[in-house]
């Protein structure tokens, strides 16, 4: 196997500065969502480690993970595929195509085995073989099997990888579903959402890049560090939940007052991931800041959960709660304090309704 640049040796061949690198670093763990007390391991691994080679394969999806991923801000995904990881194969970024490509990638797995990162996106399909999903004149499923015995570690990007998606949505015609089962021994990170926030793709890659191990991990195979928090935890509009001041449509007063979204739907409170800290495009905004509930796109079912369904408040689906004891006892008691927030929020809409019926009548008086 040729020798791989550490990311401090390609900085020295750039030009870059010892200054820039150190600083370069100190982003990392912001990046990583490690803690800056681990900066001098960050900077010892960046030192020496050299950078695996990344090989990013698409099954059965939109691709939409792919464009998330290169909307990343911060690492710009152009600096993170040109200089901090080795992206040898992507099947959307990459240039090459045909058998030259594909013959690239056989000699990259070979030149690499054991050593590199198999990013996928996208559910896998068995049914009648998987003759469903192909590319290269193979099927999806009879690559994934054969790149992940090959790689130190999956990384599983989006719901569909995760879980299965909206390929796996009932009546699931291909036999789709998460590509876990396809990995073999080789450990697996999951990092859902449809798509999944650029930001916490680029972080996730950079830890296993950096550190040659996954993030610590929680009971379903999601780095703790971004799926940590429920939307409902960081939700700027959780003060509203807590007084019990929902809109009740999308265009009521109570919407446009900016208040909790839940009684449309709202799957904050059984949904883990950053949306609410980190947001999308840089920072800008996410989906109920946009005005929007969130719809559970990081969960694994959220399809079938949500069809005909997405906009039916929380308890009439009942399917608060996480697979993870965490998840379950936090869901568990989501659903308690959901329940009388509901009951409440019957006595705060016949009072909000009085006070707007009575500004309604101010205002025409005047
Ligand atoms: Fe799935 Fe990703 Fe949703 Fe799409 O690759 S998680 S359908 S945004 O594209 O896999
Ligand atoms: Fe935010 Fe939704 Fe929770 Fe309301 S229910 S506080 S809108 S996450
Ligand atoms: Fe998805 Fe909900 Fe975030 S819909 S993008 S997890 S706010």
């Amino acid at each position: 196997m040729e020798k791989r640049e550490s990311l401090w040796e390609k900085c020295l061949r750039k030009g870059i500065s010892r200054r820039t690198f150190i600083k370069g670093c100190t982003g990392l763990c912001a990046l990583m969502g490690v803690s800056v007390d681990r900066l001098a391991e960050v900077v010892e691994a960046a030192e020496a480690k050299p950078l695996p080679v990344v090989i990013w394969i698409h099954g059965h999806e939109c691709t939409g993970c792919d464009e998330s991923f290169i909307r990343s801000a911060a690492p710009l995904a152009s600096d993170l595929v040109l200089s901090q990881i080795d992206l040898e194969y992507d099947h959307l970024l990459s240039a090459a195509c045909g058998e030259p490509f594909e013959a690239h990638l056989k000699a990259t797995m070979a030149a690499n085995k054991g050593n590199y990162i198999l990013a996928v996106e996208g559910a896998t399909c068995t049914k009648d073989n998987g003759v469903y999903c192909m590319s290269g004149g193979h099927t999806f499923s009879s690559l994934l099997k054969e790149a992940a015995a090959g790689a130190m570690a999956v990384i599983a990007y989006g719901t569909c990888a995760a879980y299965g998606g909206i390929q796996a949505a009932k009546p699931n015609p291909t036999g789709s579903s998460g590509i876990g089962a396809f990995c073999g021994a080789t450990p697996v990170v999951n990092v859902p959402g449809c798509p999944p926030i650029p930001e916490v793709m680029t972080g996730v890659v950079m830890h296993v890049a950096l550190f040659g191990s996954l993030p610590p991990l929680d009971g379903e195979g999601r780095p703790k560090q971004f799926y940590g928090n429920r939307i409902h935890d960081t939700c700027y509009r959780r003060p509203f939940f807590d007084a019990a001041m929902f809109a009740d449509s999308y265009d009521d007063a109570g919407a446009k007052a900016g208040w909790c979204l839940y009684k449309l739907g709202c799957r904050g409170p059984e949904t883990y991931n950053s949306c609410g800290n980190i947001r999308w495009f840089e920072g800008l905004s996410y989906p109920i800041q946009s005005g929007a509930a969130c719809i559970g796109c990081a969960n694994a079912n959220f399809w079938d959960d949500g069809v005909g369904s997405f906009s039916e408040r929380l308890p009439k689906y009942g399917k608060l709660g996480n697979a993870d004891k965490i998840g379950t006892a936090v869901g568990a008691a989501a659903v308690v304090g959901v329940a009388a927030h509901a009951a409440a929020s019957v006595v705060q809409k016949g009072k909000r309704e009085a006070i707007e019926a009575a500004e309604s009548g101010k205002k025409e008086s005047r």
